[in-house]
């Protein structure tokens, strides 16, 4: 089985003003992710690709396009996870048979789950597609909070391989280290990388990475060799580029940095706000200059 460890981007998608898909930004995207951040692979199909806001036929043309620009050149992790558990299966199989290297899955969200529930589901889908599976936490968003006894019963399935953790809840990450060193922890909060790789995770899992993949890198390779004070210089400037994104509209202001980098970026996706105001354009210049 191929490593799953190391510095993946939370791949973003390029759309066309019309919400379509833009193929060609897309496999621009994967090419400089890959040439110019460095990374070990790319997770596909995140909350970073908007993937929540596409059709199941949008979801398979984006896993096609990135398995075909990517090859085998960095490992590609399937985010297939779904309230509909059907279209979980059905992507997760899709992705198999493209050959991703693992698949992972949000924990379902908007209605209130019980654990019981949410262990079927990802049994379902690794039963049907065959694939390991790294589960998906982001509390924030799907309000979803598991504790170390659950992911102990998640982790009783051998294809559960760890949990991409995007959580500020550094006592639960040390406890999960502690408990299920076996399993791998990629780290889901790019501006919290450093405390994250001190508590020995395995990975990280980030959307900032498709701009700033170089400077993560740092932050990760230096903190695990106990370089802290030279980690945390970086994670500093690392922290002032994400706090503009952040303030600017996340998604939007990164594609806007790819577009200064010559990569065809594009639109975001409707619901969110597609196009970048004059304001938002502006200061993405300047973000640019000062940390990219
Ligand atoms: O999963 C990403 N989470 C979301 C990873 O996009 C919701 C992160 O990389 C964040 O975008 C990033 C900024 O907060 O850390």
């Amino acid at each position: 089985m191929r490593d799953l460890k190391g510095i993946f981007s939370a791949l973003l998608v390029s759309f066309n003003e019309d919400g379509s898909i833009n193929e060609k930004g897309l496999r621009q995207i994967i090419r400089y992710n890959i040439d110019k951040m460095k990374v070990d692979g790319l997770y596909v199909g995140g909350s970073t690709g908007e993937n929540f806001m596409l059709s199941t036929v949008e979801k398979k043309e984006i896993f096609r396009i990135a398995k075909d620009e990517v090859k085998d050149q960095v490992a590609l992790i399937a985010q297939v996870g779904s309230v509909n558990l059907q279209e979980a299966v059905e992507l997760g199989q899709y992705a198999t048979e493209l050959g991703y290297d693992c698949l992972s899955a949000v924990t379902p969200f908007y209605y209130k789950f019980s654990f019981p529930e949410i262990k079927h589901y990802y049994d379902t889908i690794i039963e049907k597609t065959g694939n390991n599976m790294i589960v998906y936490s982001i509390p924030f968003l799907t309000g979803v909070n598991m504790g170390i006894e659950q992911f102990g019963e998640l982790y009783k399935n051998p294809k559960v391989l760890g949990v991409k953790f995007t959580a500020g809840d550094f006592y639960l990450l040390e406890r999960l280290k502690k408990a299920y060193p076996n399993h791998l922890i990629w780290a889901g909060f790019d501006e919290m990388m450093l405390p994250a790789a001190a508590l020995g995770v395995d990975g990280a899992i980030g959307s900032t990475f498709n701009v700033n993949g170089v400077r993560a890198r740092q932050i990760f390779e230096l903190t695990q060799a106990g370089k802290l004070q030279d980690a945390l210089a970086i994670q500093h400037i690392t922290n002032d580029l994400i706090e503009g994104i952040l303030a600017n509209g996340l998604y939007l202001t990164i594609k806007e940095l790819l577009k200064l980098e010559g990569v065809e970026a594009g639109y975001c996706r409707e619901p969110m706000t597609a196009k970048a105001t004059p304001e938002q354009l502006a200061k993405a210049k300047e973000l640019k200059q000062k940390y990219l």
